[in-house]
């Protein structure tokens, strides 16, 4: 596969980026490559800048449920453009947007936009503190909620994709106030939220783990955090980044029917834009400032362009039978996918919900952090390599997910289960 135009970029990009990328994950240094540069993107398709075409099923990291370059989105974009891209002022759209995703989503009676995942989670979680006073979050081995100074404890996504334990620069003083356990663990959950010696203000959890690689929670674990968060007054938050508006209109949340005092959004909502919310309890949402005394703020948040491109990505996914054809659609491919799997002598695990995924090479289940950093990363990395050659985008991570979209249809689906089944023979003889 010629990618020279990828090198000379990232020569080039590393001369005045970090790393060469705007986000560590995409450097591929965990799957033994260099990164290929994106010319563009359409469906479930992405074009690199050497004219290489591959069937995508990263979908920007889960934003692109409905595929890229969708006609509703970039028509909506396109129409809103010549208006203005940010006035730093009220406009129509946010509040049309706000409805909407309050009425999609079932714990939400209010809802505050910014601009990315982390100001989301980072908000929510100043806002839990400021409502009850406490100072601890308890959050979740292997769980990523975006790089506040508060999350980098033993999180998921690109600190075990990079294997480094949290990250420097941020204080003691801070860490100590954050507290991660074991997920899935009900035991641990208890002992931790009934120590009184310990002043939690809330819990945030992905209540589907996907930044560890996708990691599916036990029913009686929710439902046993929402039950200990309730008697106790603690805040609990969902982080639904990923899980929102991909697991089901109301995310997972609705999925599992479990309720939440707090939820924050981003990716799908943007429609590819950058959008983050955080959302919940009008009671506990009132103490956000201007209202209330706790403070966030954000040039951009609302702005116009990204509103109009959530909007209709909504639209699109509010109508009727949307998600059972994307269900039905991923439970097809996921059983392909199991018998190509389960027929070869290389050892995986497929962890799996709804149209998101994640095939780990090891041989026992895969339930919590300690589990899935038993996979077998060098092994992925072969495989991410051998499916790129094929013309299959995968995670260039053993660590995150992969996503079906609305946009992949039988033909590439079928063609990336015959590029995974000739991978696996490959790994059988390596
Ligand atoms: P952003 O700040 O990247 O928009 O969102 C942070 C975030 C928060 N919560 C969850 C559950 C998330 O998954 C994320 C971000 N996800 C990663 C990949 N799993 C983004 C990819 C990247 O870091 O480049």
């Amino acid at each position: 596969m010629n990618t020279k135009r990828s090198a000379v970029l990232f020569d080039k990009a590393r001369t005045v980026i970090p790393g060469g990328v705007n986000s560590p994950v995409r450097a591929c240094k965990s799957v033994g490559c260099d990164p290929l540069f994106v010319a563009g993107a359409q469906g479930c398709m992405i074009t690199d800048v050497d004219g290489n075409e591959f069937i995508d099923f990263v979908g920007s990291w889960g934003p692109m449920i409905l595929g890229h370059s969708h006609p509703d989105v970039i028509k909506a974009i396109c129409e809103t453009a010549p208006h203005g891209t940010s006035f730093g002022a009220p406009c129509p759209l946010e509040v049309e947007l706000a409805e909407l995703v309050c009425d999609s989503v079932p714990s939400l009676e209010k809802i505050r936009f910014v601009s990315s995942g982390t100001e989301a989670t980072m908000s929510a979680v100043r806002l839990a503190r400021g409502y009850t006073g406490r100072n601890m979050v308890i959050k979740f081995d292997g769980c990523y909620h975006g790089h506040a100074d508060s999350f980098l404890v033993k999180a998921g996504s690109g600190i075990i994709t990079l294997g480094i334990p949290g990250s420097p620069g941020v204080p003691d003083d801070i860490v100590k106030n954050t507290l991660s356990i074991p997920y899935n663990n009900i035991e641990v959950l208890e002992q931790t939220l009934r120590d009184a010696k310990l002043d939690i203000a809330c819990v945030i959890v992905e209540p589907v783990a996907g930044n560890m690689g996708v990691v599916v929670p036990e029913q009686a674990f929710l439902q046993k955090l929402r039950d200990l968060t309730k008697e106790l007054g603690i805040v609990l938050i969902f982080d639904e980044v990923i899980t929102g508006f991909r697991l089901a209109l109301g995310g997972a949340q609705e999925r599992f029917n479990i309720m939440p005092d707090l939820t924050c959004l981003g990716k799908i909502i943007g429609g590819g834009l950058p959008v983050g919310a955080y959302g919940g309890k009008a009671e506990i949402m009132d103490n956000i400032a201007p209202d209330g005394p706790v403070y966030q703020a954000g040039t951009l948040s609302g702005n116009p362009l990204a509103m109009a491109a959530g909007l209709a990505m909504l639209k699109v996914l509010r109508e009727p039978g949307f998600y059972q054809e994307l269900e039905e659609k991923s439970n097809w491919y996921v059983e392909q996918l199991t018998a190509i799997t389960a027929d070869s002598p290389v050892p995986t695990v497929l962890n799996r919900i709804g149209s998101m995924m994640t095939c780990f090479f090891t041989s026992a289940p895969v339930t919590d952090f300690e589990s899935a950093m038993k996979a077998d990363t060098e092994r992925y990395g072969q495989h991410f390599r051998q499916m790129l050659s094929a013309g299959v985008w995968l995670a260039p991570s053993q660590f995150e997910a992969a996503f079906v979209s609305a946009a992949h249809d039988r033909t590439h689906l079928q063609k990336a289960l015959e590029m995974t089944e000739s991978s696996f023979k490959k790994l059988a003889n390596m």
